[in-house]
């Protein structure tokens, strides 16, 4: 559900100060990672794509041919609490989208691709949290 949802994006998020550098994401192209949820979230920048498969990496979340390691991300997600009832269906979610954009031989597009991609069927499914829900945990802290 949405809680986990939530749980695992922050978790995910973790690792953008690290990748941002390195995918040279400037603090203008995005500014936090929690704002991928938000209505007018940009997918626009091919840095961003970059950032996200950095991000990906540091959780060892690949495979070497930059596509969704299966089993590493089903720990990954299984790592929060009530992962379990979220990891197949997200799972899922990506791996369809991955194939819609698997000829797109640049990793960073593709990659942002199939995170827009994966936000829609999100929201289509009722599973993206709202902003509301995400900056509640900052206030709560
Ligand atoms: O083909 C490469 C697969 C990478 C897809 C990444 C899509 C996810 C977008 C970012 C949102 C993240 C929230 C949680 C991610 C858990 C895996």
């Amino acid at each position: 559900d949405v809680y986990v949802m939530k749980d695992v994006t922050l978790g995910f998020g973790q690792a953008l100060e690290q990748c941002r550098e390195e995918s040279q994401l400037t603090e203008e192209k995005m500014e936090e990672f929690f704002h991928f949820w938000n209505d007018d979230f940009k997918f626009e920048h091919r840095e961003l794509g970059c950032a996200i498969q950095c991000m990906s990496r540091h959780f060892n979340l690949l495979t070497d041919s930059s596509r969704m390691h299966h089993e590493n991300t089903d720990k990954f997600i299984k790592s929060f609490p009530n992962g379990e009832i979220l990891s197949q269906k997200m799972i899922d979610m990506i791996h369809t989208c991955e194939k819609t954009f698997d000829s797109e031989p640049d990793h960073c597009w593709r990659i942002l691709r199939v995170a827009e991609c994966f936000k829609d069927a999100c929201n289509k499914s009722g599973l993206a949290p709202s902003m509301e829900l995400i900056l509640a945990e900052f206030i709560m802290e």
